[in-house]
């Protein structure tokens, strides 16, 4: 699809007029600090497969790679605006899952004056309270906005929002592109409107490929910022290929090359002229150091050579 036409292929989502205002303001709001901004897109995208779709095409994305990053993103003093798919892994929240504290808090006596008193053994819960206390301060602050997306409709057309949001800020704008996106996807136009009966028999479906939204975010979108996309494969010997290739194909900043059974303890940052291997080692796994750390420490010195430079 040489132009793509968003609107025409893929359902608007209710309220992503909406967002784009809370979007364009936040953005606008922390450049006016002089604040950097990240982008970050996490999680997997939901493709129906009927038009009253109670089937869908899925992906494996926890979307934990871009909760753990958003967390360093925060801490090094962005300002993040988290794309993320409904009901997958949340910033600071991710580490905590319903079993943890459900089994963990209590009421410590009856609500006074409207406040609600809990505890909880300090060791049933490590690191709940620094957890709570860093998620508070960036909603205090006003550095953090979380918008959700479930189907890959939805995830298409907040990108472009989000892109046309942080454009005004220039080479200060990062694009984190971590979401697992689907190549495919079948049109409105092609789709049963029922749900497909299994008495037809086994399942033949073609699916379109979906556009490559890089191409307009490098292009048209945000032409100035930093980007960062990240490539996925299983087979290790074609990875760092596919990475060159995507950045010469796309001309953007950086690749992020990870191969599925290591993504959470190795990845390779490439660039035009550099690969750089990201690991974590044992002992960093015991003190609980996670890769997101790493990369996003990587990034942030990369991106501030990119302002330099542009400046
Ligand atoms: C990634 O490669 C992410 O690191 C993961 C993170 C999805 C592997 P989790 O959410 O996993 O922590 O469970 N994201 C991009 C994957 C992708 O589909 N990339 C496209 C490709 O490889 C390029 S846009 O072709």
């Amino acid at each position: 699809m040489a132009e793509v036409d968003l609107v025409a292929e893929f359902p608007r989502p209710a309220g992503a007029a909406r967002w784009a205002e809370v979007m364009a303001r936040f953005a606008a709001r922390l450049g006016a600090q002089g604040r950097r901004v990240v982008l970050v897109t996490s999680g997997g995208t939901k493709v129906p497969l009927e038009a009253r779709p109670v089937r869908f095409l899925d992906n494996f994305s926890s979307g934990r790679r871009g909760a753990m990053s958003v967390e360093a993103f925060l801490a090094a003093g962005y300002g993040v605006l988290f794309l993320y798919r409904a009901r997958s892994a949340f910033p600071y929240a991710h580490r905590f899952p319903p079993q943890t504290w459900l089994a963990a808090l209590r009421p410590a006596g009856p609500p006074q004056a409207g406040l609600l008193s809990l505890e909880a053994e300090e060791k049933a819960l490590p690191g709940f309270a620094a957890a709570l206390r860093s998620y508070q301060e960036a909603a205090t602050a006003g550095t953090f906005l979380a918008v959700e997306f479930t189907t890959l409709a939805d995830y298409l057309h907040l990108l472009q929002a989000a892109a046309q949001a942080l454009n005004p800020l220039g080479p200060s704008a990062m694009f984190y592109l971590a979401a697992a996106v689907s190549d495919f996807y079948v049109p409105v136009s092609e789709m049963p409107e029922h749900k497909i009966q299994s008495s037809g028999g086994p399942l033949q479906i073609t699916m379109k490929m979906v556009p490559k939204m890089l191409s307009p975010l490098v292009k048209d979108w945000a032409p100035k910022a930093f980007i960062i996309s990240f490539k996925l494969e299983t087979d290790p010997s074609i990875i760092i290929n596919r990475a060159r290739n995507a950045l010469e194909v796309y001309q953007h900043q950086v690749v992020v090359a990870n191969i599925l059974e290591s993504i959470h303890s190795s990845v390779v940052i490439v660039t035009k002229d550099s690969e750089t291997k990201l690991l974590l080692t044992e002992e960093e796994v015991a003190k609980g150091i996670a890769i997101e750390e790493k990369i996003v420490d990587n990034l942030q010195s990369r991106h501030t050579a990119f302002i330099c430079d542009r400046n």
